[in-house]
Parts: C-alpha cells; structure tokens; sequence
C-alpha cells in the first residue's frame, strides 16, 4: 500500500502530475461526495480544500474534525471519497477515522509528510507533501504544503471532470506556479510585521476574520497566536462577527481582517467599520495597492495580487510570521511551545 505514495508531485505550464494517486484515479473521477476527516492544523488544510473541491470540481465536500468523526457511525458509500490530512501521518484520532472509513466501500486517500508513516500505510493511495521535517511543534510548512497538494487535486479532477475548461485548467496552475515568487515578496516585508508584533505583543486576546477561502485561514492564523505565543485568539466568518464577537470589540482588542481582493472586498470595509466605530484595532492583511482599507485600517500588510484559488498560500504566511515574531518577542519557545506535541499519539 506504501507503495501507492510512490508517485511524484509536478507540476508544469500545463499538467499537473500527482503520481501517488494514479492507481484510484478512476475512483477520483467518479467520486460523489468527498469528505476530509484531520485534525489541527490539517483540519483547517482540510475546509480550504472544500472551497477548492467544491468550486472547481464541482464536488460536494464535507470536513470533519477526525477527533469526533471516530465516534460517530458515518454513512458512506463505495463512490465516497475519504481524504485523510496529517503531517505527521501518526495522528491517533485521524488514524482511528480512518480505521472507521475502512470498514465501509469508500476509497480512502492520505495526505501526510512522513514517508511510511501509519496514515499512509492505511489507506488506499495518498501524497505525500515533501515539505521537508518540521522542527517546529506547530505546523506552518505542512499547511501550506498541504493547501498546495489539495488545490492541485482539485485542479485536476476539475480538469478531468470537465468542470474546468482546458484554459482555466492551464491559467489556474500557472497561478500556482508564481506562488512561491509572491511568497518570496511576502518574506521581504518581515520586517514590518516584526514592527507590527511589537505593538501588540502583550494584548491577552485577538479575533482574526475572513470570508470564502480566506476564512479558515483566519482559523489557521488565529491557531497559531495561540499554539506559540499563548495569546487566547479566535478565528470568525468575516459576517459572523456581528452575530457575538462584536461585543467583544473594545480599544484593546486586535482585529486581523483578511480582505480578498473580490467582490467580498466591499464587505471587509463594512466589517472593519463595525470594528473602528467600537475602537478596536485593525491589522489588515489587503492585496498590494489597497487603497480604501489602507486609510481606514491601524496597519496593513501587503500580499502580492493573485487568483483567489491560491489566495490562502499567500496570506496565511503574514499571520505565521506575526506569530512567530509575537511569541519570540514574549519570551516563548516557537519550536517547542508547552503543553503540544508533535505527533498527537494517544
Ligand atoms: C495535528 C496537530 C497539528 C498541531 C500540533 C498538534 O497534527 O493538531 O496541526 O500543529 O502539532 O497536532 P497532524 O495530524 O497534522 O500531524
């Protein structure tokens, strides 16, 4: 089974190549339902690929946290697609859904970082997302990794399914070719978020608010405060605020709005206005050449422009590097926070 991880990854101008899941591509095609069980981290991998799979290969996703998925007594059928997410690929809950799917018809995949590692021993076919070892407890690489290898399932059963045209196949991987460029642009900039962290290393809580794809990317950056620098943070639907958060909102609370560069735009103005007229701070992550948000927001962060399928690998790096610096600033261990462990064995 190990050996359905074999395959290699690429990617070129026109084709995307996921050699790992070639044997059950069949069963891929003809998916009816996918649903991703993960937990932490890859859970929010895990909603980002549901705004992918959905959009672009018009397939109904459904994502779990693994954790309750083993306790519940799923329905699933032989044309059901089950995508297990985790680095470590050692994750006792996600190992134990898993354990669950297989004793159903559905097609089981793995994305995990450790080759021969428990998850893709037991599942079906899997990727590998080859980001290297994380020294740090906390994902960062894998997420992204993990974001990288499910826009390009989603690309290619998009493709295959015909619910992408040839050209937007062809426009939509080389979006995601340019992306480590535009991350690079990102990383020139650490020094203004440095300045960032420093203003507001010492709050005691942080909301972080996003819509579409950039949502669980709120969840994500809001998971990393709390996982390195022990900061109660939480991650909200950008119109989900006004339905509770918003009390919460006083001059010392932080506010990271994620705006797209979309037709939602509008909507994170009014969403930032909520949060000025009650005297929070705003850090705004925008695209660069924002230019209403830039007036209104306390900071903002640039990310370079791009297609909104890739939109998540940009701006989540802004809030891991916020994070980082936050926590180091407070005297945390970055790679080895308290109370976390690597791999989630029991
Ligand atoms: C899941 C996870 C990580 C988190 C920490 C504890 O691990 O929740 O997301 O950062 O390391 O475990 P995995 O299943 O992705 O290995």
């Amino acid at each position: 089974i190990q050996d359905t991880f074999r395959g290699r990854i690429s990617m070129d101008e026109s084709k995307i190549f996921l050699g790992g899941i070639l044997d059950v591509m069949p069963q891929l095609i003809k998916a009816r339902r996918i649903i991703i069980v993960a937990c932490g981290t890859s859970w929010h991998a895990g909603l980002v690929g549901e705004y992918l799979f959905e959009q672009y290969a018009r397939i109904p996703v459904e994502v779990e946290y693994a954790s309750e998925f083993r306790y519940r007594d799923p329905i699933l059928e032989k044309d059901d697609l089950v995508i297990a997410i985790s680095q470590s690929g050692e994750t006792a809950d996600t190992l134990a859904a898993i354990r669950k799917v297989r004793e159903t018809d559905a097609t089981i995949l793995g994305i995990c970082n450790v080759a021969g590692s428990s998850i893709s021993r037991e599942t079906d076919a899997g990727v590998y997302t080859h980001a290297g070892i994380e020294i740090g407890v906390a994902s960062t690489k894998a997420f992204t990794s993990q974001i990288t290898v499910l826009t390009m399932m989603a690309l290619l059963l998009g493709s295959k399914r015909q619910a992408l045209s040839a050209s937007e196949y062809k426009h939509l991987i080389k979006e995601l070719i340019q992306v480590p460029k535009k991350i690079e642009e990102i990383l020139k900039e650490e020094h203004k978020i440095a300045e960032i962290a420093a203003v507001y290393k010492d709050v005691s809580n942080a909301l972080y608010m996003g819509r579409g794809l950039l949502f669980p990317v709120a969840l994500e950056g809001a998971l990393k405060l709390k996982e390195i620098s022990y900061i109660h943070a939480e991650g909200y639907p950008a119109a989900e605020m006004k339905h509770g958060p918003i009390a919460l909102i006083d001059e010392n609370m932080p506010v990271l709005a994620l705006a797209a560069n979309d037709e939602s735009y509008e909507k994170m103005v009014s969403n930032i206005q909520e949060v000025k007229a009650r005297k929070g701070k705003v850090i705004a992550v925008v695209t660069k050449g924002d230019k209403i948000i830039r007036k209104m927001a306390d900071h903002i962060i640039e990310i370079p422009d791009c297609h909104e399928a890739v939109s998540p690998l940009l701006a989540v790096i802004p809030l891991q590097i916020l994070s980082y610096h936050i926590a180091l600033m407070r005297g945390c261990n970055v790679d080895q926070p308290r109370n976390l462990a690597k791999s989630v064995t029991v």
